[in-house]
């Protein structure tokens, strides 16, 4: 089993389609190990996206992603992280396949409704960046 770390972003969340991107994530046989909603700084958002520090879009991405709560979660299954991301679909909402959540959900590029880990390295990052062991007991 492997887990990933997995954030509904504040535009979906703001719709209202934290629930329905939920149903999605068990429909598909994650076990939901962590979940819980919360409403990230500008100095949180830029310390969980410092890989992209030097990228034109940082500015913009650390803002969007303190706009608003979100709802972080550590996802498990075989092959969580490919799995998470094939459920995702590509970055651009406009390029990813249908039936992605990005496809449904996302507005943009940059408002695209979910994250997730693209490696297990920076899952062994994000995940403790937001949870702690007790919390994924
Ligand atoms: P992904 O792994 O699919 O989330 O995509 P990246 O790691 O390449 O980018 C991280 C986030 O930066 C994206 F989810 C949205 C934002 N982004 C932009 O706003 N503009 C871009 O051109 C690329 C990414």
């Amino acid at each position: 089993m492997e887990r990933t770390f997995a954030i509904i972003k504040p535009d979906a969340f703001a719709a209202g389609d934290a629930g329905k991107i939920l149903a999605r994530i068990y429909a598909e046989g994650f076990k939901v190990v962590g979940l819980k909603k919360l409403y990230m700084s500008k100095v949180e958002a830029e310390g969980f996206y410092y890989v992209h520090k030097e990228r034109p879009f940082f500015g913009e991405l650390t803002d969007f992603m303190s706009s608003g709560p979100c709802v972080v979660m550590v996802l498990e299954a075989d092959g969580a992280i490919k799995k998470w991301r094939d459920l995702m679909g590509a970055t651009n909402p406009a390029q990813a396949e249908a039936g992605t959540l990005r496809k449904e959900f996302g507005k943009s590029i940059g408002e695209n409704a979910t994250h997730g880990s693209d490696a297990p390295e920076t899952a062994a990052f994000e995940i403790p960046y937001f949870f702690s062991g007790l919390e994924l007991l």
